[in-house]
């Protein structure tokens, strides 16, 4: 898998996204911030159960029942802004999401706390969140969405580092999932970052381990004509956002989509206007 130093130009990152599918970039987020995020999931962590409580069970699997998922980060630290106004995440979401349309959202951050003996999440393509669209445009489908897990502490294979087969992000048979021996553990130290598009086959590793868990930290973007997975206006509230960049109000859902250059119309209106 491609590596590439958090201070290599954004332009290989892209390149490298463009070939693979997916990256890494070390040393991603600074030691200081790496220990004061670790400090508040890791607090989180002792407050949620593993599993996903009250689902159906498809998504009891697929999030893992020996693993532990919450969002909300920014209600407890202020990284989760930074992360969001990011420059690297910044560019990547300029180049990548805005081909069909100017802005998009936050997809999602959420914790992903993979536990000792949790089993090896199914493989998948992120975009497949929004199937109706992949289904219908694969192989030219745009890119959708791009997310990335950075490494809250060392994230090695037995512990369940995410699987990936590179090059899948370019294969034509969109009902192709890919063979879990192709797929490569992305191995990450902590404050390094798995960076990957939304096409690319992927997965949480196996935790092999009796007593490790795999600390990590998921945050995604995804196009402004699509609906986000997760709910960003109706955790934050207004205030939380009010001094913050008209970038992280549009990230959040605090502001209306307008499509411009793009055709279509304007979306995310109050009564039809743009705020
Ligand atoms: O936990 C991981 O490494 C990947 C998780 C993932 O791909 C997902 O839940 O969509």
């Amino acid at each position: 898998m491609i590596r590439l130093p958090r201070s290599a130009p954004s332009n290989q990152v892209f390149r490298g996204l463009e070939t693979d599918g997916a990256l890494i970039v070390e040393g991603f987020l600074e030691a200081e911030k790496l220990m004061t995020l670790k400090a508040v999931v890791t607090a989180l962590a002792d407050q949620h159960a593993s599993g996903a409580s009250g689902e159906a069970r498809f998504w009891q699997a697929f999030h893992g029942s020996k693993t532990k998922r919450f969002t909300g980060i920014g209600l407890h630290t202020e990284i989760f802004f930074d992360l969001l106004e990011d420059e690297l995440l910044q560019t990547l979401g300029d180049a990548l999401l805005t081909t069909s349309g100017s802005q998009y959202w936050m997809n999602t951050c959420q914790a992903m706390i993979i536990g000792p003996g949790e089993r090896a999440q199914m493989l998948h393509r992120d975009c497949d969140n929004w199937s109706s669209v992949t289904s219908l445009l694969w192989p030219n489908c745009p890119e959708l969405t791009f997310s990335m897990i950075l490494a809250l502490d060392k994230v090695d294979e037995a512990v369940g580092a995410t699987r990936v087969i590179p090059g899948s992000h370019l294969w034509l048979d969109h009902s192709r999932i890919g063979d879990p021996n192709d797929a490569e553990a992305a191995e990450l130290a902590a404050g390094d970052a798995l960076v990957y598009s939304g096409k690319v086959i992927h997965g949480g590793g196996e935790n092999q381990t009796l007593d490790r868990w795999r600390w990590a930290l998921h945050l995604s973007f995804v196009v402004g004509w699509l609906t986000p997975e997760e709910a960003a206006s109706h955790i934050f509230t207004r205030e939380h956002v009010a001094n913050r960049s008209e970038r992280t109000k549009r990230l959040l859902g605090f502001s209306a989509f307008n499509p411009y250059p793009a055709r279509g119309g304007r979306l995310w209106l109050k009564d039809f206007q743009t705020w």
